[in-house]
């Protein structure tokens, strides 16, 4: 076993081993899926992540990832949060192709896809694993795909701007990749839905997951309506403001969105293009993300309801990721570490757990309950990952010693106990492993 604050020397480590075998495993010929069971089809931000971990090992592959993702962009620039496996049966996830319909949509592509998105760290991504594993051929792959996340960009920018204040907003809590999330209590609360309506599906999670570790069955109801109203009108996003039941800005969606231009600029750089107006779009949106959704009475950053124009008032993980902006100004970061170093997440030099997804001294706080409680990877990535940005490598190399130290332990699971470490959810989670992979071989970079 691994134990906290010893480097781990990526080729002979066990963990390392673990982490390969897990991506290996999770392999589909042009992509990566996140869980063999409760996830059999291709999910956009896990990409990203899972490509990260790959650049480690097969560099390939973190651009096949990556290229097989954006294949199945949308006409307007949207990447689909499912790409679908046509070669897996319909209803081994709910919900499946045949619910999303979009093959009856123009601008979707050939191949069956949902019609939301997920979080864009996809620049921020493909940059992270290029300067990994530099290569000629990784520059290419890194120029093909360069049209297409602008293309993302733009897409969220301009059809998402439903606020008009720069920012995009979400429509669905899937989109923000944090399900079930205590921010998103307020704004499902008034989306009208009932249980009834969830008896004409099945859902494919409770046949390989813990029903008390999932979103409930009242949640499921809203998720259906929400998306049911979005197709209704062919996933169109003019007029979101006068008929969509969920509306909401949220900080790690627009903080990955920011990001993911000073990534571009980073990206147009190495390949010959203009990087200035990246770096003009990412300033634009830290002070759009400073503007709308901090929060001075708590020193944290907040959703905006734009049902109710005003922020949510949960105190999530979510908070604390606009910390991957490296333009965040000071003032702020000190007072994302302040809520970060409370007894509600625990950030410290030497941590015995990576950070809960939810305030541990909230009411609701969760322990089992997906994203109302539970260590994940991925966010714990993001966080080191701004740590590292604004300075912080002691803070860093604890979050990194408390991430290893988990996966030690438990394997790589989908999501954590924040207290125990018990493995939670899949067994065998992609980026899981692929952020393990990242953080063994980073050693404070
Ligand atoms: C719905 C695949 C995805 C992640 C999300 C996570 C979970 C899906 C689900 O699994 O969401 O998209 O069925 O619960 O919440 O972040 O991308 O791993």
């Amino acid at each position: 076993m691994v134990s906290a604050m010893v480097p781990v020397t990526p080729d002979d480590g066990e963990l390392w081993r673990l982490a390969v075998r897990t991506l290996d495993d999770n392999w589909e010929h042009d992509h990566t899926v996140p869980s063999r069971t409760l996830y059999p089809h291709q999910w956009s931000w896990d990409s990203a992540f899972i490509a990260i971990g790959w650049a480690h090992v097969r560099p390939e592959r973190a651009w096949a990832e990556l290229t097989s993702l954006f294949a199945a962009q949308w006409g307007d620039g949207r990447v689909p949060h499912i790409v679908f496996n046509p070669a897996v049966s319909g209803d081994a996830y709910f919900p499946g192709p045949g619910f999303w319909a979009s093959a009856t949509v123009a601008g979707a592509p050939p191949v069956a896809t949902s019609g939301l998105v997920q979080p864009p760290v996809h620049a921020l991504a493909a940059w992270h694993a290029y300067r990994r594993a530099p290569s000629e051929s990784g520059r290419a792959a890194l120029g093909r795909l360069y049209p297409r996340l602008v293309a993302q960009q733009h897409y969220l920018a301009t059809r998402r701007d439903v606020g008009g204040a720069g920012l995009a907003s979400i429509v669905h809590p899937w989109e923000s990749g944090l399900d079930n999330s205590p921010a998103w209590d307020e704004p499902m609360a008034a989306v009208p839905a009932e249980l009834a309506a969830l008896r004409a599906y099945r859902r494919r999670d409770l046949a390989h997951a813990d029903a008390a570790h999932r979103p409930t069955d009242l949640d499921y109801a809203r998720y259906v309506a929400i998306v049911t109203a979005y197709r209704s009108v062919g996933y169109r996003d003019d007029g979101l403001a006068d008929r969509h039941p969920f509306l909401v800005e949220c900080p790690l969606f627009n903080a990955a969105m920011g990001a993911a231009e000073h990534a571009l600029a980073g990206i147009a750089a190495e390949i010959g293009a203009d990087p200035g107006p990246h770096r003009e779009r990412a300033a634009r949106i830290t002070a759009a993300v400073l503007d709308r959704l901090y929060e001075p009475t708590t020193g944290t950053f907040h959703p905006r309801d734009l049902r109710t124009d005003h922020r949510t008032p949960a105190r999530t993980v979510l908070g604390l990721t606009p910390l991957i902006l490296p333009d965040l100004p000071a003032r702020q970061v000190e007072a994302i570490l302040v809520e970060a170093g409370s007894a509600r997440f625990g950030l410290a030099a030497r941590m015995t757990r990576p950070l809960p997804s939810h305030d541990r001294t909230a009411t609701d706080f969760e322990p089992l309950r997906y994203w109302r409680g539970p260590s994940w990877m991925n966010i714990n990535w993001l966080v080191r990952h701004g740590l590292v940005a604004h300075g912080q490598p002691a803070l860093a190399a604890g979050l990194r010693s408390s991430m290893i130290e988990l996966a030690a332990r438990a394997g790589c699971h989908e999501y954590f106990h924040p207290e125990t470490g018990a493995g939670l959810g899949s067994p065998a989670f992609g980026w899981t492993a692929a952020l393990l992979l990242d953080v063994l071989a980073a050693d404070g970079r």
